[in-house]
């Protein structure tokens, strides 16, 4: 059960970042999902990217909606903030945090049925308003938590357990995230760690709307022979457009690459994105090419994953809308109640 806390006791040896924290620091309580479940791998790949980091647990507020995906913050960054909300209601939530505090790192974690269905809305406007965080769908194509049900990521023409077919059209969140304006878009597969350890950390440091796809097997009840988002249709259909090497501001870049096999985008912070392309031709900051090469792979039926597009001058929604520099607890009587001539200068400049 989530609250049996994970035994105090660790090799003393175990490596440390430049806090000082191991690992464990960055872990939670004991996943209750079922055994072999994607959304676990996803939470070992946060768990290791916030570490690698050094990110100090406490700077990192972590939100969900309801389902196994949004159970899944109990079981990593035990020391950080958390907000468990209402189903597909966490953008909102998010938003609002945000905007209050802005010194904190924000991560969303929802499921496909939390997103893409009774939280659709929700998504769009967290999205088309660049609120900066990273936002993962742990997406396996059904309603876990209820038992199974299809979900609106389904695949048309796919099949439940019990051999019912999936008759209605799918959404596709990537699609829809890059259509609605998200700055970081990528997509990729709870069983390949050496991809989405280096994604989550280069949504970290973007700075503005990352969303991440992570298609996530659900063991229970969508990992069988007809099913679109099983641990053995993934593999076989995935097509992996690029690898990420991800160096945050500060470190120094040692690594030499073959002209042509590489490209570097700098991000806002400094931080650089290292993409060694396995499409030769694929560029992630063509949006216009990046939608007509996933509108192709998708009618072949392949599940492209890898960074699918960044925009490197990304705004977020602090700087669209000019807000004050710091966490709104920081200011003072006096920058919060600047008097009547203040306010007389205000009104007038809304006249
Ligand atoms: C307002 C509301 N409607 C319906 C439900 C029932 N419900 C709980 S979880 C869930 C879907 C979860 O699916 P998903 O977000 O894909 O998460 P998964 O369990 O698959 O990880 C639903 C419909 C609810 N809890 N609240
Ligand atoms: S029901 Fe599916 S999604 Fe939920 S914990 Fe089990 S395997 Fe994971
Ligand atoms: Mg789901």
């Amino acid at each position: 059960m989530t609250y049996i806390a994970k035994p105090r006791l660790h090799h003393p040896e175990l490596p440390k970042n430049k806090l000082g924290f191991t690992r464990r620091d960055y872990e939670g309580s004991v996943s209750t999902l079922c055994a072999g479940c994607g959304h676990d791998s996803i939470s070992a790949a946060i768990i290791q990217a916030f570490f690698d980091l050094d990110v100090p647990p406490h700077r990192v507020a972590k939100l969900s909606g309801i389902g196994c995906s949004s159970k899944t913050p109990t079981y990593f960054l035990g020391n950080s903030h958390g907000f468990n909300s209402v189903h597909g209601r966490m953008p909102s939530v998010l938003t609002g945090a945000n905007l209050a505090n802005r010194e904190l790192i924000y991560l969303g974690v929802s499921g496909d049925g939390d997103s893409a269905s009774i939280g659709l809305g929700q998504f769009a406007h967290a999205m088309r308003r660049g609120v900066n965080m990273v936002y993962i769908v742990e997406n396996n194509g059904v309603y876990g938590l209820t038992k199974g049900q299809f979900s609106a990521t389904a695949d048309k023409g796919s099949k439940a357990k019990r051999g019912a077919v999936n008759n209605e059209g799918s959404i596709d969140m990537v699609t829809l995230a890059l259509e609605l304006g998200a700055t970081f878009v990528a997509r990729s597969f709870s069983g390949d760690k050496d991809q989405l350890v280096p994604l989550i950390r280069a949504a970290i440091a973007h700075q503005g709307a990352a969303f991440i796809d992570v298609i996530s097997p659900c063991v229970a009840f969508n990992n069988h022979p007809g099913s679109t988002k099983s641990y053995d249709f993934v593999r076989e259909h995935n097509d992996a457009v690029n690898r990420l090497d991800f160096m945050p501001a500060r470190s120094e870049i040692t690594t030499e690459y073959a002209p042509g096999a590489l490209r570097e985008v700098v991000q806002h912070d400094g931080s650089v994105l290292r993409l060694r392309k396995l499409h030769e031709d694929y560029d992630a900051t063509d949006k216009l090419a990046v939608m007509n090469y996933l509108q192709q792979r998708k009618a072949a039926g392949e599940i492209v994953t890898g960074l699918l597009y960044v925009h490197p001058e990304a705004e977020d929604l602090h700087r669209l809308l000019n807000t004050v520099a710091v966490a709104l607890n920081a200011l003072s009587e006096k920058d919060l109640v600047p008097g009547a001539a203040a306010l007389e200068k205000f009104n007038a400049s809304l006249r």
